[in-house]
């Protein structure tokens, strides 16, 4: 019995120098166009001072998984190391005549649509590969849809920490409150990526969630 104790004492502490080596694999999930890029994207510009990907108003701008290694976080005297994953948009219909409305042309549509399809393929391929996932919902829509309850079932299955951000609160229309509700199991974050807005709480309940990995 105290071998077997003792046992698990030095597994779990091996286990945690380890884990403190390597970069926690940390992605960005969420539905298309809801500011999971420009999050990403103040995080890495912060402690990096390079950006990973692109923006667009138009969605689905994201459709191949972009990366950004070795991203140190320092928050009130601590430090974490991330690989920062950055994923195309996760959506049940993509219909290019959805673009067209943004002047795109007809073949330039078809071919984002088709690339958008391969690019949700992927995201959802990747999921296993998390440690950390950071879900950004844009907090102005309705949080209830098929695709957000389905990534984030997913990731509670794996057991992979979860931390939801409600995005574009700088905008009038949008709702903090219908987010928490949404989800009240989880740690919900108000924040606006563009602005940078409630960043400080994000890196905080960030780094409380690390804990669970
Ligand atoms: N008002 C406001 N707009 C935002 C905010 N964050 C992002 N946006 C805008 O929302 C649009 C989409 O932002 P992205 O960062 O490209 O969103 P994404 O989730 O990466 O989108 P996909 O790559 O298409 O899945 C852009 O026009 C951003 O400027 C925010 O906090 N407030
Ligand atoms: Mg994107």
């Amino acid at each position: 019995m105290v071998i077997k104790i003792m046992r698990n004492f030095f597994k779990k502490m091996f286990k945690r120098m380890f884990n403190n080596k390597k970069d926690i694999k940390l992605g960005f999930y969420g539905p298309p166009n809801a500011g999971k890029t420009s999050l990403a994207n103040r995080i890495c510009k912060d402690f990096t001072g390079e950006e990973i990907g692109k923006i667009s108003k138009i969605p689905h701008e994201t459709r191949k998984v972009q990366f950004k290694e070795k991203v140190e976080i320092n928050y009130k005297n601590k430090k974490m190391t991330f690989k920062m994953i950055d994923t195309p948009g996760i959506a049940t219909k993509i219909d290019y005549e959805d673009f067209l409305k943004f002047k795109m042309k007809k073949k330039e549509a078809k071919e984002r649509a088709k690339t958008a399809t391969q690019g949700v393929i992927e995201s959802i391929k990747w999921l296993d590969d998390m440690e950390m996932v950071v879900i950004v919902l844009d907090a102005t829509k309705n949080p209830y849809n098929q695709v957000n309850i389905t990534i984030i079932g997913n990731l509670v299955a794996r057991k992979i920490p979860v931390l939801i951000v409600a995005n574009k609160i700088d905008l009038k229309k949008a709702s903090l409150k219908k987010v928490e509700n949404a989800f009240p199991e989880y740690d919900v974050v108000g924040i606006s990526a563009k602005y940078g807005k409630n960043i400080e709480e994000f890196y905080e309940t960030l780094f409380k969630l690390s804990k669970k990995i």
